[in-house]
């Protein structure tokens, strides 16, 4: 007998031949308070304009509510603001235009231009371009001759996106990362969109999965799976501006606590007290200078979140203090699978106060991670994010100030490798399920960790590492880039990732340094260091069953380049502690891609294997075995050989000798920067000198306690300096801009002369200039 079945509508070809919607033609405009609604055939849209170059896009389709508040990740700031529209009714279109943009929004066919103040077209929809098929919302915009794609966060790859396709929806891939494995951990979904000197940015904001088609001819295409079609358009001119504009969108970085950005040192896994306590020893008697010891899973008791194993740690806090007084800080991992077991006390928790993650029909979402069966916070509640929180408050009480979230994507070791998608998230009282909420599980996983951490640290800076993350991670946490293996090709693809990174507000990331997985080797360690030490997040990092690679795992030749540029590192500090104070004041990376800084350059547009570290100096990295020669492209401007103090004139590319020991770097004629002593930890008190390359420029200088939230008080100084040459003489003025914080009288300058002569001075600060004769 055949049952109904057999007549299923799957088994037969459609006849309707129906697969696109289109959103139809406008038929009617409303305005709603400073919100422009446009009612089509088949959706509503709405614009808002925030500021003069910045408006939210939103398309409804009709059968769905509309709504219009704000979604987490909006900086309150940026959702209050509202720009100055001019609105205009045309016969086939509406006009909205504000000081720097005019956004035409034509009828028939529905599709939207803007145009800036001088009316060129700086993006043009496709025609009919708004629709939905039954898997995803969509739209399309015309590519301009020419034009290039960055950002979109953590991505392998180039620095240029242009023919690629991008998608976004977090995943924990050990292997392979490379560049056809487009999902990582970190979801950006922000596009910089950049012909020539003219630049623009799309921040779809839907935490579902959603793609970036770029690999179209003429248009590109983004989708969405799940929720509405939410966009912010963003306009520059300059990519600065975008990411600027980004960053006061998204919000950005808080000064780091300096210890941060020192040099770390992690293991899968340093597995007893005794091994950290000798690895500590090992750094200090070598004076190979460190901050971190990092504690992966083993620390705990059967992977229960916030515990310490008896036997391994039998004392946590005797351990950390010992450290401590020794300049080390301890960064425990944590994960957010709550292990099940009725016995233990965050699980009991959990389950009573509903805090776990659920089935619609009231069933605790369990799937199997490091300790077993476990349970996952559901942090898209605010009670679950304090809850979560205040859990750190032992390990702060052992002298924790800083927690490794891992596996937040979140990682669960099945099929899909995530969480069930129709599994509920509360979500404050607007309920959703995790496949319409999945990329912000890591975000708000570090979100409430960075939050009890700084309401329990007493005025002192919490520090986040997170793997996963989605816009706005910047806020809450530096981002590493996850399992990466000791592969040179894996040490070259971390550039354009970090600068990719950079551009879409993270400026706080970095690899790990000599490779996760597989063997590295003491050649591979020496250069991945060299690049490490300029990346903002410094970390040795390598996993269970590999080679060991701390810095003395390959002998002494090894060793010596490690320690020098792990030295290096602390000697650049004090500039680098400036570039996250800039960081966290513009949201402008603290690592550039060339193209930041000359976008007028083409040669610039494809460039991953050089960067900027802050806007004046070159870093051009060895990421081949065997190799002591590389091509240098320098860009516009006169360039100084950091080692050599040999002179380059730019706009050409030149050829860099560079042994095992020398990572090729040049200084940008008319660059001022500050550099200190070498010390073992960053809470040694540095000497500062100021190294003048003689030119014109300017710097301003940063310094503040470097561990407490005093400088959002006003307790920081911040120290202009400003050099140029007048006929036979270097002309150096300086003056303090904000002067809130201990400083020395005395200042040190290192003047860069021609012909790599320097010359030493040390002048009174309150002198307020010093003339130097060429
Ligand atoms: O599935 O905690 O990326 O850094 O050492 C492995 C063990 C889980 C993945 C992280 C890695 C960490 C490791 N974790």
């Amino acid at each position: 007998m055949e049952g109904s079945e057999q007549i299923k509508p799957e088994l037969h070809k459609s006849t309707t031949g129906v697969e696109y919607i289109s959103a139809g033609d406008i038929r009617d405009f409303e305005k709603s308070g400073d919100t422009y609604l446009f009612h089509s055939d088949n959706a509503v849209v709405s614009v808002q304009f925030l500021t003069p170059a910045l408006f939210r896009f939103k398309l409804v389709r009709k059968s769905r509510p509309l709504q219009l508040e704000f979604s987490r990740v909006i900086e309150p700031a940026a959702a209050a603001s509202r720009a100055e529209v001019v609105f205009t009714a045309h016969e086939d279109s509406y006009e909205l235009k504000t000081a720097a943009l005019t956004v035409t929004l034509t009828k028939a066919p529905f599709g939207l231009t803007v145009r800036d103040a001088q009316g060129r077209v700086i993006s043009e929809d496709e025609a009919n371009g708004y629709g939905w098929t039954k898997e995803h919302l969509l739209f399309s915009t015309k590519k301009a001759q020419g034009e290039n794609y960055y950002g979109f966060g953590e991505k392998t790859g180039d620095l240029n996106k242009k023919g690629t396709v991008q998608s976004m929806w977090n995943t924990d891939v050990y292997a392979p990362h490379v560049p056809e494995i487009v999902e990582l951990y970190q979801s950006i979904p922000f596009l910089l969109a950049a012909k020539g000197e003219s630049v623009y940015g799309l921040f779809l904001d839907n935490p579902g999965k959603t793609e970036f088609d770029l690999n179209g001819g003429e248009t590109y295409r983004i989708s969405c799976h799940t929720g509405d079609l939410e966009y912010y358009f963003l306009y520059g001119p300059t990519m600065k501006d975008v990411v600027g504009q980004y960053t006061f969108l998204t919000g950005r970085m808080p000064i780091p606590p300096k210890w941060a950005i020192g040099y770390h040192q992690s293991r899968y896994s340093y597995e007893t007290d005794l091994e950290v306590r000798e690895l500590a020893q090992n750094f200090r008697n070598k004076e190979i200078p460190c901050d971190v010891i990092y504690l992966d899973i083993h620390y705990m008791d059967e992977y229960r979140v916030f515990t310490w194993h008896p036997t391994r740690f039998p004392q946590p806090q005797k351990l950390l203090g010992d450290l401590r007084k020794d300049g080390f800080r301890i960064v425990p991992i944590v994960d957010p699978g709550v292990k099940k077991d009725a016995k233990y006390i965050v699980y009991r928790e959990g389950v009573t106060h509903e805090h776990f993650c659920k089935y619609l029909e009231g069933q605790t979402y369990t799937g199997v991670v490091w300790p077993g069966e476990s349970a996952f916070p559901d942090f898209t509640n605010t009670e679950t994010q304090k809850w979560w929180g205040a859990k750190h408050a032992g390990f702060v009480a052992d002298g924790i100030e800083g927690i490794w979230n891992d596996m937040n994507e979140p990682a669960i070791f099945n099929e899909t490798k995530t969480m069930d998608l129709e599994v509920m998230h509360g979500n404050d009282g607007d309920p959703k399920t995790h496949g319409e909420l999945h990329n912000h599980y890591g975000l708000l996983m570090s979100k409430a960790t960075y939050e009890g951490l700084k309401e329990q640290l007493d005025g002192k800076r919490p520090f986040v590492l997170t793997r996963a993350g989605y816009s706005s991670i910047q806020k809450y946490a530096a981002v590493w880039t996850g399992d990466n293996r000791s592969f040179w090709e894996h040490l070259a693809m971390s550039v354009p990732m970090i600068l990719n990174m950079g551009l879409s507000g993270i400026a706080f990331a970095g690899a790990d340094v000599g490779g996760f997985a597989h063997h590295t080797n003491g050649e591979l360690l020496a250069r991945w260091t060299q690049v490490g030490a300029f990346l903002p997040y410094f970390r040795n990092h390598s996993a269970i069953g590999f080679a060991r690679q701390e810095p003395w795992s390959f002998g002494e030749e090894f060793e010596a380049v490690v320690k020098k540029y792990i030295e290096m590192r602390y000697v650049f500090l004090p500039h680098l502690y400036t570039l996250f104070h800039e960081a966290s004041v513009s949201g402008l990376p603290v690592v550039r891609p060339l193209v930041l800084e000359y976008p007028q350059d083409p040669k610039t547009y494809n460039m991953s294997d050089e960067f900027l570290f802050g806007d004046s100096i070159l870093i051009a990295p060895i990421t081949q075995p065997g190799t002591d020669h590389r091509a240098v492209y320098l860009p516009a401007g006169t360039w100084v050989d950091y080692h050599t103090g040999e002179v380059h004139e730019g706009g050409r590319t030149i050829l860099a000798h560079a042994p095992l020991d020398v990572l090729p770097m040049y200084v940008k004629q008319g660059a001022v920067f500050a550099t200190g002593n070498v010390v073992q930890h960053s809470g040694e008190k540095q000497d500062i000198t100021f190294h003048v390359y003689a030119g014109t420029g300017s710097y301003s200088f940063y310094e503040d306690d470097a561990e407490t939230f005093a400088y959002q008080d006003g307790a920081y100084n911040l120290l202009r300096l400003e050099q140029r040459v007048e006929g036979s003489q270097l002309l150096l003025t300086w003056t303090e801009e904000h002067s809130g914080y201990e400083s020395a009288d005395q200042l040190t300058f290192q003047i860069h002369l021609q012909g790599g002569r320097t010359e030493t001075h040390t002048v009174s600060k309150a002198a307020g200039n010093l003339a130097i004769t060429l």
